[in-house]
């Protein structure tokens, strides 16, 4: 009896292990290389990648109710309310029919984090968190350089240090948070990204 009980309750926890998403949080200053490095994964190791950033200008670009106030953020260099990001991030995953998922420029804040266990901790299992250290200056060098071509509202000298305030007094909170639970894998980023691939690919193939 016993034995049939803990049979049963094995295949129950295999069963939701299973069903469950694997998330890897991508997270870094802007202009890091978290978009440059996640393709390299993808190409490499098969995930699915999700930038909500990326998800957050194609829901403004739809021109919507919700355009304005994503732009404000985005311009300010501040975060969209939760229920926005992460409703655009569940809805991509369940879109795209795969199971493993890099989500790259989030969560950003302690709202981002709650919001992401309240709707998502039944759904995704967060393997670890990939956090790409790359000083200020070189990250303002990266977006004003890339600004000359991409189009993006935020790629100017003002809205890249107003991101860099955002991300230092509420993001590196959370890459604390996960690296006092031994789930940060930190890679420098101030070097040539192929160099930074390499030690990326380190920490996949350990997987
Ligand atoms: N580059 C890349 N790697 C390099 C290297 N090793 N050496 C030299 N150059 C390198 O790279 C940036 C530029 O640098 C590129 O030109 C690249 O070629 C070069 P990229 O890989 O794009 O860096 P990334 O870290 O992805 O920079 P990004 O600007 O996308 O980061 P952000 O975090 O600032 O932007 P994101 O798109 O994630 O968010 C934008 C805004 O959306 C946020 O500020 C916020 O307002 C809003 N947002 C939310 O509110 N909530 C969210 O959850 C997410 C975003
Ligand atoms: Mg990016």
């Amino acid at each position: 009896m016993l034995f049939k009980h803990i049979l049963q309750r094995l295949f129950k926890a295999t069963l939701t292990a299973m069903s469950k998403f694997n998330v890897v949080f991508v997270l870094g200053g802007p202009g890091a290389g978290k978009g440059t490095q996640c393709q390299k994964i993808v190409e490499e190791f098969g995930y699915v990648h999700l930038s909500a950033g990326d998800l957050l200008r194609a829901e403004r670009a739809k021109e919507g109710e919700l355009a304005e106030m994503i732009e404000g953020h985005i311009r300010n260099g501040t975060i969209v309310p939760v229920e926005v990001t992460c409703q655009l991030l569940r809805r991509a995953m369940q879109e795209s029919c795969k199971n493993d998922f890099l989500i790259d420029g989030f969560p950003r804040n302690e709202e981002n984090m709650s919001g992401w266990q309240k709707e998502m901790d039944d759904k995704a299992d967060v393997k670890f968190v990939l956090f790409f250290d790359c000083p200020e200056e070189e990250c303002v060098k990266r977006c004003i350089k890339r600004g000359l071509t991409s189009g993006r509202t935020d790629d100017n000298e003002g809205s890249t240090r107003k991101r860099i305030v955002t991300y230092n007094t509420s993001t590196t909170k959370i890459i604390d948070h996960y690296n006092s639970l031994g789930l940060v894998r930190k890679i420098n980023a101030a070097q040539d990204a192929d160099k930074v691939f390499m030690k990326v690919r380190e920490v996949f193939s350990q997987r």
